[in-house]
């Protein structure tokens, strides 16, 4: 039982409210589990002290009920410690008590972390596979403008009629309400505002969280790498959408004291009125920031910077140990972008040494949440940058990211080019690759807006508290999205090898051309790489025709998964086959519906490339590469398990080549040269590039 006294009085009691996001579906999912689980073999034998509970959750108190709780605030943070790790070792069966204990005390955003963070994470949840709902589902109104619900439900109670008050409500969030094309930026709002990657976004980082005591949370297999590569590859993608819009690709944020072009108003808020996202204006500047308790200095992100550039120059870095004594680590292949991944993100426990390495990344989120009133003498609250289930929705996202991916690229550019020994498969030709959607035109993908709809009614009434006659029987959003026809790759390949063999099928695709209408180098194109698939497929010998739907993308995770909602999760948690057939389902991963970018109507000319390498050589014990699955092995690897491809994420683009003017047909050739100086000129035949065209159409499908 909670106890009385001390704590108790100290911290404000819950305010109920009726129609913001009060209820929270991951805590109750949590608590309806924790009761099933008691019955179960599910239950551990360990658990924690009443005491190490009461201590975790005095911690987390220190930040208040009203605070916005951000998880790029390291102050924030540090409050978590102690919770995650009694959340994780406390017994199943005492899981639901710890929680609602908790509950009574704890900020709510801060509990709502700590759980979906054990979650993501607890051996009972995922080697069970059951799903959560997802945070649109119980958050609405931090991805749509939900202004219209109350007075939607306000003229029923007014004017409806008795039966009338129970009928479900839909209301409509417009996809751009947040600004107008007069802002060139607003171009890409259907992109950046996204419900789905927001959602991805957020759910990324509890799966990799950066901070936090317990190893089986944090320290995962590749995770440094993964937060560049991931992070690095929704820059591609952005670049991608800006280019089709006819903007120039994002321009890294690199000068602190440059004053910030684009602005950003959010008009959502988070969980409750109270909390309303602050806007940036236009030509804000970044300032020291001394508020609520936390301080954080622009000097400190030059001064890390420095250091973090130093190393990499240097190829040393200075790594602190247990002890406190200080070594130089050579940076070498392939742990080095791991660990530079996680000093700059910054991960306490796996920087090489964060005290004299800082946390740039995560500073910089919160320095550009808070410019806008850094010190509070206007009482305002934080902008979206601080946040990560709407960091996303900014231009200024972009434009830090882009900073941050140059700087940790600088250590890729120092690495020796891939030579034909990395790049061959031997006797392995690829003969043809074309996309087929359906329409007759190969090689031709289009793409349109959806309608489509989610059931919110977790999110925006407490069911308990509300009369079943008397409220809607469900409440919807109805939105717009991008969407691309479903397309096939159809390929021809062959195996002159005197077995069969193994391969790894890795798919990307980049814009044709770069905003001056120009073919890019191999150098820069490489960074406009999106990929789009990774797949295994057995190769018999002789001619080899297979395959691929873009629906089985390594990298995107299907609609039903990115809106799932508690009744849908309850329902694959009840029924084990189901269950079973979902194996790794799992929120984190790109949306499908948007695999490729938007394109432009006439057809947007882009690049396919597809390389075949030698699965003996890739594979990884204990993990594998699904042949068609349902989760983002590619962003997300594979839950409790090693990240399933043995190569450097993003190969074989992760590095430049020698030759500053060749482009990418010369890097599928033995010699990577541009011009015949009397070497070998022969292709790669386990490369295969073509051309194809994404066509936007201006009109809405329903869903
Ligand atoms: Cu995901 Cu800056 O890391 O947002």
């Amino acid at each position: 039982a909670p106890p009385s006294g001390g704590l108790a009085q100290k911290v404000p009691q819950v305010q109920t409210q009726t129609l913001t996001v009060l209820s929270d579906a991951g805590l109750k999912i949590t608590q309806r589990f924790g009761e099933d689980f008691m019955e179960s073999e599910y239950i551990t034998a360990s658990g924690v002290s009443k005491e190490q509970v009461i201590k975790a959750v005095k911690e987390a108190a220190h930040i208040p009920r009203s605070a916005s709780f951000e998880i790029f605030n390291r102050y924030h943070l540090n409050a978590t410690d102690g919770l995650i790790q009694v959340l994780y070792y406390t017994s199943i069966k005492n899981l639901p008590t710890v929680i609602k204990f908790a509950k009574k005390y704890v900020n709510e955003e801060l509990l709502n972390y700590c759980v979906n963070l054990i979650a993501r994470h607890r051996p009972e949840y995922v080697n069970a596979n059951i799903q959560f709902p997802s945070h649109v589902t119980s958050h609405p109104s931090t991805y749509f403008d939900v202004s219209k619900l109350s007075s939607e439900l306000y003229n029923r109670e007014v004017k409806g009629d008795a039966t009338k008050k129970t009928e479900p409500v839909e209301i409509y969030s417009h996809y751009d309400f947040t600004a107008t094309d007069a802002d060139p930026e607003h171009f890409v709002a259907y992109f950046r505002e996204d419900v789905g990657i927001n959602l991805h976004h957020r759910h990324w980082h509890e799966v990799y969280p950066n901070h936090g005591e317990t190893d089986a949370i944090v320290d995962l297999d590749r995770r440094g790498e993964l937060f560049v590569y991931m992070h690095g590859q929704i820059l591609a993608r952005y670049n991608f959408e800006r280019l089709c819009n006819g903007l120039e690709p994002v321009k890294k944020f690199d000068n602190f004291k440059e004053p910030i072009m684009e602005a950003y108003y959010p008009k959502l808020d988070e969980a409750s009125d109270i909390k309303v996202w602050s806007p940036r204006q236009p030509f804000a500047q970044l300032q020291d920031v001394n508020r609520d308790g936390f301080v954080y200095e622009v000097q400190d992100l030059s001064r890390w910077l420095d250091r973090i550039i130093d190393t990499i120059d240097r190829g040393y870095a200075i790594k602190r140990l247990k002890d406190g004594t200080e070594v130089p680590v050579k940076l070498e292949e392939p742990h080095a972008i791991n660990d530079l991944g996680n000093t700059v993100d910054s991960v306490p426990r796996l920087s090489y040494n964060s005290e004299y390495y800082g946390d740039l990344h995560t500073t910089g989120h919160i320095i550009i949440a808070y410019c806008h009133d850094p010190d509070k003498r206007f009482r305002e609250k934080g902008g979206v940058m601080g946040k990560l289930e709407a960091a996303l929705r900014d231009p200024m996202f972009y434009r830090w990211h882009a900073f941050i991916d140059d700087v940790l690229d600088r250590y890729k550019r120092k690495l020796t080019p891939y030579d034909i020994h990395d790049r061959e498969f031997e006797n392995i030709e690829i003969d043809s690759v074309v996309i087929d959607s359906g329409i007759g035109e190969k090689n031709l993908i289009d793409t349109y807006w959806q309608l489509d709809r989610v059931d919110v009614t977790d999110g925006v009434l407490d069911l308990n508290e509300v009369d079943p006659k008397k409220r809607p029987s469900k409440v919807f959003v109805k939105f717009n999205h991008l969407q691309h026809d479903d397309f096939t790759y159809k390929f021809r390949v062959y195996n002159f090898r005197s077995k069969k063999t193994t391969g790894v099928v890795r798919v990307f695709m980049a814009p044709a051309k770069d905003e001056t209408r120009t073919e890019m180098p191999f150098n820069k194109l490489r960074r406009f790489m999106i990929e789009l698939d990774k797949f295994t497929v057995e190769l018999k010998m002789g001619l080899n025709e297979f395959e691929r739907k873009s629906t089985c993308s390594s990298v995107t995770i299907p609609f039903e998964q990115t809106f799932m909602t508690l009744e849908k999760a309850t329902e694959y948690a009840k029924d084990e086959k189901k269950a079973a057939e979902l194996l790794s389902y799992c929120g984190c991963g790109w949306p499908h519906h948007l695999l490729v970018g938007r394109g432009r109507p006439a057809g947007y000319p882009c690049t396919l490339f597809v390389m075949i390498t030698d699965y003996d050589l890739d594979k990884v014990p204990d993990s594998s590469i699904e042949s068609c699955g349902t989760s983002s092995i590619s962003f997300c690897g594979v839950r409790n398990k090693k990240y399933p491809d043995k190569r450097p994420m993003g190969f074989p683009f992760d590095r430049p080549i020698k030759d500053p003017t060749a482009n990418l047909k010369s890097f599928m050739t033995k010699s990577q040269l541009t011009h015949d100086t009397g070497v070998d000129l022969e292709p790669v035949k386990n490369m295969y590039t073509t051309t194809f065209k994404i066509r936007y159409n201006n009109k809405t499908k329903y869903g």
